[in-house]
């Protein structure tokens, strides 16, 4: 075969090649293309395999020749690459673009419960009267959540219906006192203390039970300590908590764990006390129960009686949130639901 039938065919494979670069638009088509010419069963080597029936002497002008066209073929698909890259990068560009003046998302921010609110807000009044803050556990010995606060085995409160038992001995605790019978256990007398805490009872939910909520107890234990200084304590609580003008009442009560007991109510603060829709026309709310600690229950928690006495005192924690953020369904609290919590 001649130099210039082989100058041909080359060419014509140079020529087709770019023509065939130039419709391309993605990366593995220009690929299949540079397989299909510089590849070993490409165009090409197909050329050189011919190189056989050229002349000896025109040999190395058809190499330099099959050279160029290769060089050439290698330099245009260079470019293309470059070219479809480019505009691939500017098409992702485009699709990617964010638009940084847009409002950004909101970092949704946490806010306290309304119990964890009213539980600071006590444990602040309390502490400023030199009370300590002692939690203890929900799971109980019975011996320490009903026999040592007086409470005798056939009591209604040790039903089944009231009491969630994990077996004989132990129960979910009904109040935090056992946490004071703890205390008192340990001695070093006197004792101002407020328990605060979580607490369960078999009832059916409603507006206002659940079979877990939250009781504050406290507790009082000195030399010389009367009624007068529950009252005097009580009153200082209510005022602190309700506003300054607020007024008390103590109405007699029973507990198995005071004696003497009383229930304490607060004066309205929503009407101030003449009746209104919030204190049903009563004009009074009931707040929390009381009393001087029984006897039998200091004794049991080996404190002499006749040289100590104390008061204690019982309050829903749950009772104080919904008064004073005016909420009329306690499930509201258990909820969860961040469009109601964030309003407190
Ligand atoms: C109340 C009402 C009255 C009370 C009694 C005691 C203890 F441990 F000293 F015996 N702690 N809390 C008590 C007294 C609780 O809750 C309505």
């Amino acid at each position: 075969m001649s130099e210039i039938s082989m100058k041909e065919r080359l060419d014509a494979i140079v020529c087709k090649a770019m023509d065939n670069m130039q419709k391309v638009t993605t990366l593995d088509a220009l690929n299949e293309i540079r397989v299909g010419v510089l590849g070993k069963k490409g165009e090409l080597k197909e050329v050189m395999k011919g190189m056989k029936d050229v002349a000896p002497e025109d040999r190395p002008k058809v190499g330099q020749l099959v050279n160029e066209a290769r060089d050439r073929i290698e330099a245009r698909l260079a470019e293309v690459k470059a070219e479809i890259e480019a505009a691939q990068l500017e098409m992702r560009l485009a699709e990617e673009t964010i638009d940084v003046t847009l409002p950004a998302k909101k970092a949704e921010i946490g806010h306290r419960h309304p119990n964890t609110i009213a539980l600071e807000e006590l444990e602040r009044i309390f502490v400023g009267m030199g009370y300590e803050v002692i939690e203890g556990p929900e799971v109980e010995y019975d011996e320490y959540n009903f026999t040592k606060l007086n409470i005798p085995a056939n009591h209604p409160a040790k039903d089944e219906q009231d009491t969630f038992y994990i077996n004989k001995e132990i129960v979910l605790r009904t109040q935090t006192s056992p946490v004071q019978a703890r205390r008192m256990e340990q001695g070093n007398l006197p004792i101002r203390m407020i328990s605060p805490g979580r607490v369960f009872r078999s009832d059916e939910v409603d507006a206002t039970h659940s079979p877990s909520f939250h009781q504050v107890e406290g507790l009082v234990i000195d030399k010389n300590i009367t009624f007068a200084d529950l009252k005097g304590t009580l009153e200082t609580f209510a005022k602190e908590i309700f506003g300054p003008e607020t007024k008390t009442k103590f109405r007699p009560h029973h507990f198995p764990f005071t004696e003497p007991s009383a229930e304490m109510d607060v004066s309205c603060f929503k009407c101030g006390g003449t009746g209104c829709r919030f204190c049903k026309g009563e004009g009074w709310i009931e707040i929390l129960g009381c009393g001087m600690v029984h006897p039998h229950v200091l004794e049991m928690c080996g404190i002499d009686p006749e040289e100590y006495v104390g008061f204690a005192f019982g309050v829903g924690l749950e009772r104080i949130a919904l008064l004073k953020y005016e909420i009329d369904d306690m499930r509201l609290l258990y909820e969860n639901d961040a469009r109601f919590l964030k309003q407190f």
